[in-house]
């Protein structure tokens, strides 16, 4: 587990590399689609924090001319524009649908939505280090889950941002925005989409310094501010957030939701 990569950013806490010792466990093929969210929406009438407070973080180019005039932004980070509406079916705010969009992953939903999901699934959310040896699919320390070129033979592995972030995205991918899932290649557990497409909120409260010990089934720090996500996102590029790599990590408010930020389910592996 971990990353020793030059290009990383410091404050991530990528290092040190460290061995880590985990259960047998179960992941998410995918990460839950906006299809799967809705059948626990209609068995149980959910309502997720962005629809209680009303808003919602959509990129700015994917809000019209007007609304981009009118919304805040994020100090920082300026193409987050604070859309009233906004949500998980909703994805861009008032007049946006999910029409096309069932199997892609769903997003505008905060840490403590994924968790009333996996509760109603029976499932949970995947621990970091759960999370990362899952993505790694066997490889060790590989840069990407399928080797260390990001586009072998030219070929795309992942929905991230190709052209110049944040103003012009040439789509060479595919995709600006998110896409269906599993629409690249597996890695090799036969897991889609942990590199691009949304980042994944991960159980563990986040924390930039780790042990260089080996570990048995590590839960990450038992109290924070913050929660984990992983696997970068479609908008994620090399000039601005190069976090697509597998050892890659960052952190969100766990009330925060985004047009980027979704979840991927995990579970103890009964048969051992
Ligand atoms: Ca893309």
């Amino acid at each position: 587990m971990g990353g020793d990569d030059p290009d990383k950013n410091v404050v991530d806490g990528e290092g040190p590399v460290r061995e880590v010792i985990l259960s047998p466990y179960r992941l998410g093929r995918t990460p839950v689609t906006n299809r799967q969210f809705q059948q626990f929406v209609e068995a149980t009438g959910y309502r997720t924090g962005a629809e209680r407070i009303g808003w919602s973080f959509v990129f700015h180019l994917f809000v019209d001319e007007e609304t981009r005039k009118r919304t805040q932004r994020v100090r920082g980070a300026p193409w987050w524009c604070v859309v009233e509406g906004a949500s998980w079916w909703s994805p861009e705010g008032p007049g946006s649908t999910l029409e096309d969009r069932w199997l892609h992953p769903v997003t505008h939903v905060d840490h403590m939505d994924a968790l009333a999901f996996c509760s109603w699934a029976g499932v949970r959310l995947p621990t970091e280090a759960e999370w990362e040896a899952g993505a790694r699919g066997g490889l060790v320390q590989a840069r990407f889950p399928w080797g260390d070129e990001l586009t072998p033979d030219g070929v795309h592995q992942c929905n991230i941002w190709q052209g110049t972030f944040p103003t012009v995205n040439t789509r060479d991918d595919g995709y600006i925005g998110t896409s269906p899932v599993a629409t690249y290649p597996p890695n090799g557990y036969g897991l889609h989409d942990v590199a691009g497409n949304v980042w994944e909120w991960c159980g563990d409260w986040f924390t930039n310094r780790h042990a260089a010990e080996r570990s048995s089934n590590p839960p990450g720090p038992a109290r924070g501010t913050e929660k984990v996500m992983r696997g970068g996102s479609h908008m994620c590029h090399d000039s601005y957030c190069n976090r697509y790599r597998v050892a890659a990590r960052s952190k969100n408010d766990p009330d925060s939701s985004s047009g980027n930020l979704g979840f991927r389910i995990a579970a103890d592996d009964a048969t051992g």
